[in-house]
Order: C-alpha cells, then sequence, then structure tokens
C-alpha cells in the first residue's frame, strides 16, 4: 500500500492526480499548511518539512516530479509513462520536469509575496514581475497545444499532471484569464478529467475525516 503526506492542493497534489488516474489504493495522511509550523512531528518524516513525502513500501520519495515518474513507470508503461524507445521520450522527461522546475517555481514567489507574507511584508512588484515571467514561460507551449491535445507522445501522460498542476495554482492565484487561447483549452481539458476531479475530492474528504482544514495551501493566510 501506498502511504502519501498531503497538504490540500499543494505540490502533492501531483501524485495524488497520478493515483487517482491510475485507480491505485493509497492512504492519504492529511497535513496542516505548512506542517514546520503546525505538526513539528512531520519533521520526522521528512526533514524538509515539506509535501509531498510518498512511502511505497519502506521506500521514500519526496520530490513531485520525480514521484510521478516513478507511478507511470511502475505502473502505466506505454499509458501515463513513456519508454526509452519512444519517439517522444526526451520531450516527456523535459516537460515532466518542466512543470516543476520552470513553471512552478515564479508562482512560489506570488505565493510567497501576494498571500502567505503579512500584508506588511507583501511585495507588490514582485508579484507583478513573476506573474509576467510565469505567463511568458507558459506562453512557449501555445504553438505546441494549437496542434496536439497533451504535451507529447500523442496521449495524456505524466508530463501532463506535472505541467497541470502548475496551471492548478496559477488558477488559484486568478492567471487563468491571462492564459492564451490553446493553454487555456488544454487546462479545461485537463480539470475535467476525472483522476483530477477525483484527487480533488479525495483530498477534501480525507481533510474533513482528519479534522484538518480543507482550504488550499495556496490561499491567502488571513
Ligand atoms: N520540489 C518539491 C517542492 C516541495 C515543496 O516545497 N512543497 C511545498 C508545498 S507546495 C511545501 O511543503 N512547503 C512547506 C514548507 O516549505 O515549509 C516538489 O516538487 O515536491
Amino acid at each position: 500500500m501506498i502511504t502519501r503526506h498531503h497538504c490540500v492542493s499543494a505540490r502533492s497534489f501531483r501524485p495524488l492526480w497520478m493515483l487517482e488516474e491510475l485507480g491505485l489504493p493509497y492512504e492519504l495522511r492529511m497535513l496542516p499548511f505548512p506542517p514546520r509550523e503546525h505538526q513539528r512531528a512531520y519533521l520526522e518524516v521528512n526533514a524538509l518539512g515539506t509535501v509531498p513525502a510518498l512511502f511505497d513500501g519502506d521506500r521514500r520519495m519526496t520530490e513531485s516530479a520525480a514521484i510521478c515518474q516513478y507511478l507511470a513507470t511502475r505502473h502505466s508503461p506505454r499509458a501515463l509513462n513513456v519508454e526509452a524507445d519512444e519517439a517522444d521520450f526526451g520531450a516527456y522527461l523535459n516537460y515532466l520536469h518542466f512543470g516543476e522546475a520552470t513553471l512552478t517555481f515564479p508562482l512560489l514567489l506570488l505565493l510567497r509575496y501576494a498571500r502567505f507574507e503579512p500584508p506588511h511584508r507583501r511585495v507588490p512588484q514582485v508579484v507583478d514581475d513573476y506573474s509576467k515571467w510565469f505567463l511568458a514561460r507558459l506562453r512557449t507551449l501555445e504553438p505546441l497545444l494549437s496542434q496536439q491535445p497533451f504535451l507529447c507522445a500523442g496521449r495524456f501522460t505524466a508530463a501532463d499532471v506535472s505541467v497541470g498542476y502548475a496551471l492548478f495554482v496559477a488558477q488559484q492565484l486568478d492567471l487563468a484569464p491571462r492564459f492564451t487561447p490553446a493553454v487555456a483549452a488544454y487546462w479545461q481539458r485537463l480539470r475535467h478529467r476525472e483522476g483530477f476531479v477525483h484527487a480533488l475530492q479525495s483530498q477534501d474528504q480525507a481533510a474533513r475525516r482528519q479534522g484538518v482544514s480543507p482550504r488550499s495551501a495556496t490561499e491567502p493566510v488571513s
């Protein structure tokens, strides 16, 4: 059984979405956000204090894109995974990591300086600059997504989960109205997938059952 430590709509949403797409059983352990402040004992599970942390037996992983790759490779060959002998293998790995390293990074600055810091430490200039930076990076997908429904290999893969999570956060930061047309259509395709909808429901139910706030980790701290 796979055990996952998760905060509502945090990066750990990527593996949750993957597990729902794959239909694999899992145990979800919900944490208040950020765990390093609200659940210090979690530091014994992951000294970084970050989510995700996933255990598959005694195997432990803490990077969301790597977990997507791990689950796809083990449980979904030639479906959610793109194999080394497929033409789009390089594109697949590139988008899988592009989702986290290139797209999610600027969004973190927005979250921090628009939402998490107390009002006197918020910095509108950072929010404005990194919104533009994110949107400029995202726009590079427009020509590709004007031609095809998913990022690579002619099908939905773990790379779409990785990039799709960045779009999910961008939507919560009110950036979706600024998506270019093909990216906006792609986001609509992703957010209406059963796996995505079930992942949203699963985290909400688990949070309520475990007495953790069902509010998204991306919502403002009041
Ligand atoms: N690169 C890591 C980043 C993990 C990460 O920073 N997660 C955030 C949630 S989105 C977190 O747990 N933050 C809490 C903290 O920094 O204390 C991944 O993709 O999994």
